[in-house]
């Protein structure tokens, strides 16, 4: 066995999602979001269910925090449910919105723990929906203003915000696809979408920043590197395109603002854009995405292979190439990890990178004595790491990993089917059990190291993080 260390200093962290966790659906006087409506809709959610009660963060949090510190953590990603401050997307803010923020964050802190928030994680105000949601400007002004509300109220005490969560999903998946709120199946609607997130961005982080001029600012994106299921023209062709369009078509406006041009022709041969000039980026747009970030946080999941369809389309190979899979579908892939960092050190240079989300979908249940022997999760985790530990060594600035997930939640339109969590929820009482991998991770955090031990000693007992 070999053990890996990580530069000292390097944060090691959980990452959630308010409306994965939170529940307090109406607490306060939260407003309704778009996935509340969206997880309404007959047939929406696998599994029927919806995100009302969720883990009860919202009731819990002061339990969620005691894990979170006996885990040894340093940093907790969480969101900032938009319509839980500000019920109708603007206007009057909720006070106990506000107070429920305020207070997570003075106990992370008593704690120990860095918040290190997530303005938008894909839960829009309805209402702003109502009005037209991320098709239209107006939202991405509204964003910025409610960036300024929150940081006005929590920026005294939050070194480092987040604006967006993955804009591809809340752009793509939301309003070309239809498998996300608000479902639409519009793919100019979603450009537009796509757009606007990326523009509230670059004005939320000037507003971020005229708030608390310390402050640092970074979005996340997911990034998944495409290879090509053989080596022709053809399917390196429809790599290329996946490429353009989930990867560049993010990580080119924010670094070099522009669009990719290769990805615009993409978007324009298959009708969605106009030309390459589209009505809805406007003078300043461009600048104002490309401001500097201070960090770029990058979320990894796995890879995709492509190929070119019969009617040469890019599609992406099905059956997907052989290996291990999680719950989602998706290949393990550690490999890609590396790949993505070097990636976008070589290709775009942030400043500082963090891995802000990296898991896994498996359901073990509990044995006779309580234990979740999640091995499967523990050896993803492992790998991962290692792969990340070998980035560092190759210059990447990468300063921090955040395992998603502190716990099992409500995973979008697949309910609470799919289980990322170091801990398990019990269905009626809500308790949080460790997994085996919740022991393990405390070990690996408090060495700052990661072993590449294929049997990782887990001990303790299913009760060890009882409030
Ligand atoms: O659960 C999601 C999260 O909300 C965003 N990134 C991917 C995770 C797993 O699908």
């Amino acid at each position: 066995m070999a053990r890996h260390r990580f530069p000292d200093g390097f944060v090691w962290g959980v990452a959630t999602s308010a409306q994965q966790i939170e529940g307090g659906r109406d607490a306060g006087g939260r407003g309704e979001s778009i996935w509340d409506r969206f997880a309404a809709t007959p047939g929406k959610i696998a599994d029927g269910s919806n995100p009302d009660v969720a883990c009860d963060h919202y009731h819990r949090w002061r339990e969620d925090v005691a894990i979170m510190r006996r885990l040894g953590l340093g940093a907790y990603r969480f969101s900032i449910a938009w319509p839980r401050v500000l019920p109708a997307g603007a206007g009057t803010p909720s006070a106990a919105g506000l107070d429920f923020y305020d207070a997570l964050v003075d106990g992370l802190l008593a704690a120990g723990i860095e918040p290190f928030p997530t303005l938008y994680h894909w839960d829009l105000p309805q209402a702003l929906q109502d009005v037209g949601g991320w098709g239209e400007r107006d939202t991405a002004r509204a964003f910025a203003d409610y960036a300024s509300l929150v940081t006005r109220r929590l920026g005294d005490r939050v070194a480092r915000w987040t604006t967006h969560n993955e804009p591809w999903c809340a752009a793509t998946l939301g309003h070309e696809e239809g498998h996300h709120a608000p479902g639409h199946t519009d793919p100019a609607e979603a450009l537009r979408a796509a757009h606007h997130l990326l523009l509230s961005h670059g004005w939320a982080a000037a507003a971020i920043q005229r708030e608390v001029p310390a402050a640092e600012v970074g979005i996340v994106l997911i990034h998944t590197p495409a290879h090509p299921a053989t080596d022709g023209a053809a399917d390196a062709d429809a790599a290329r395109w996946f490429d353009g369009f989930f990867n560049r078509w993010y990580l080119d406006p924010l670094f070099r603002g522009a669009y990719p041009a290769d990805a615009v022709a993409d978007r324009i041969a298959a009708g969605h854009l106009a030309d390459t000039e589209p009505p809805f980026v406007m003078d300043g747009d461009m600048a104002a995405i490309a401001a500097p970030l201070d960090f770029l946080g990058v979320n990894y999941y796995s890879r995709v292979v492509m190929k070119a369809g019969p009617d040469g389309r890019p599609v992406a190979e099905n059956p997907a190439p052989p290996g291990e899979r999680t719950d989602m579908g998706w290949e393990v892939y550690p490999r890609g990890l590396h790949e993505s960092l070097a990636r976008i050190h070589r290709d775009y240079a942030p400043r500082r990178i963090y891995i802000t989300e990296n898991g896994a979908a498996y359901d073990d249940p509990a044995d006779a004595a309580g234990r979740i022997a999640d091995g499967r999760r523990i050896a993803y985790l492992r790998d991962h790491l290692l792969a990340a530990r070998r980035a560092i060594a190759d210059g990447v600035p990468l300063a921090g990993y955040f395992a998603w997930s502190l716990m099992d939640n409500f995973e979008w339109g697949y309910g609470y089917t799919k289980r990322f969590g170091l801990f398990a929820v019990e269905d009626e009482t809500r308790r949080r059990v460790p997994k085996d991998s919740a022991f393990w991770y405390h070990d690996l955090v408090s060495a700052n190291a990661v072993d590449d031990s294929s049997s990782p000693t887990i001990h303790g007992d299913s009760h060890a993080f009882d409030p």
